[in-house]
């Protein structure tokens, strides 16, 4: 009797160390601090996706996960067509990016830059939170990197300096600056205009000295940096392309961490992913759509586009769209076409 008490003493012992040294190994293999890489900071939406997220994990943690931001993707000198490779390498531990950005290397998330796609946001929606978005994850992930929810930069509109752009003539010759992803380049030479590759960071100050005339970002962006103060005078609503973000994690810190925790991290994106969202399109999905009067009250020539207008631009662009298809994969694309096409809730 003695002897099968000790004996079973002995077992939670060492069922309590087990516990204990897996426990204390989980922790030991954290780090202090994770780093995670943004474009742009708060105060735009993208930036408060990464500071609600990694706010989420450090309370539900009790702060065994730590993150600091770093936007302006600055662990990578600001080079933000680098920054999917970075994550995949560990230079950079989790990030909030856009399909943009990640685009030179998972070829597959152009999709979302091919001209006139999505006409509205229930498109988008369509798209992320359905099939698409599923087969999508699974091309990241097989590309390195593990994704867990969907957020949105938005619509990108296009801003010049010069004149209203109301048919792709307006646009002949105008300097515009695009992301260093080669479909912007392909889009913007068909319109006839002449597209400029540059990081952000180096954007903002050709914008300011007039080095280029025009860009295009989702117009937030247009009223947190107070765009027409660097003689951004012009904005039209063509809605031409629209990018979400992606939450992701680097495999190995992801792998590091117990799946407990791991469930808190993808949980927190989730809920982080859904406020983003509403933040993102606030101003925007309301009747009069009160950003685009805020933007009026700047002095700005907002110009919305007829549905015979816009079909100019849809036209021109079309060759641009046929030869990405390919790229991007037909099978990819004509299954966002259905998706798009059967999209409840039509604008
Ligand atoms: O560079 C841009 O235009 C931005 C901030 O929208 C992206 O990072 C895609």
């Amino acid at each position: 009797m003695k002897f099968r008490r000790t004996l079973l003493g002995l077992a939670a012992v060492a069922t309590a160390l087990a516990t204990f040294s897996t426990g204390a190994l989980a922790q030991a293999n954290y780090k202090a601090e994770y780093k995670m890489s943004l474009v742009l900071g708060p105060p735009t939406p993208w930036g408060q996706a990464g500071k609600i997220w990694a706010d989420l994990v450090k309370e539900r943690t009790q702060g065994r996960i730590n993150i600091k931001l770093y936007p302006g993707v600055s662990l990578i000198q600001g080079d933000q067509t680098r920054e999917f490779s970075a994550l995949r390498q560990g230079v950079i531990d989790m990030a909030v990016g856009s399909t943009i950005n990640w685009s030179p290397q998972v070829k597959q998330l152009n999709l979302f830059s091919m001209p006139f796609l999505m006409p509205d946001y229930a498109a988008i929606d369509a798209l992320t939170q359905g099939e698409v978005g599923k087969d999508l994850f699974k091309i990241v992930e097989k590309a390195g990197v593990v994704p867990l929810a969907w957020g949105e930069n938005g619509f990108r509109e296009v801003t010049n300096s010069k004149k209203p752009i109301k048919s792709p003539e307006d646009l002949k010759g105008m300097k515009i600056r695009v992301v260093g992803s080669p479909i912007y380049s392909d889009m913007f030479t068909a319109l006839g205009a002449n597209p400029t590759q540059m990081s952000w960071a180096d954007a903002q100050p050709a914008l300011a000295s007039g080095a280029v005339d025009g860009q295009e970002n989702p117009l937030f962006l247009f009223t947190v940096l107070k765009m027409h103060t660097v003689g951004q005078k012009y904005v039209t609503t063509w809605g031409y392309v629209a990018d979400p973000l992606i939450f992701v994690v680097n495999k190995e810190i992801w792998e590091s961490w117990t799946p407990a925790d791991r469930e808190i991290v993808r949980q927190a994106a989730v809920d982080a992913g859904k406020q983003e969202i509403a933040i993102a399109r606030k101003g925007l999905v309301e009747p009069g759509q009160p950003v685009l009067k805020e933007i009026e009250g700047m002095g700005v020539t907002v110009t919305r586009l007829t549905p015979a207008e816009r079909a100019a631009f849809v036209k021109a662009t079309k060759p641009v769209y046929d030869k990405w298809k390919g790229t991007v994969g037909a099978d990819l694309v004509s299954k966002a076409e259905k998706a798009v096409a059967a999209r409840p809730n039509q604008q």
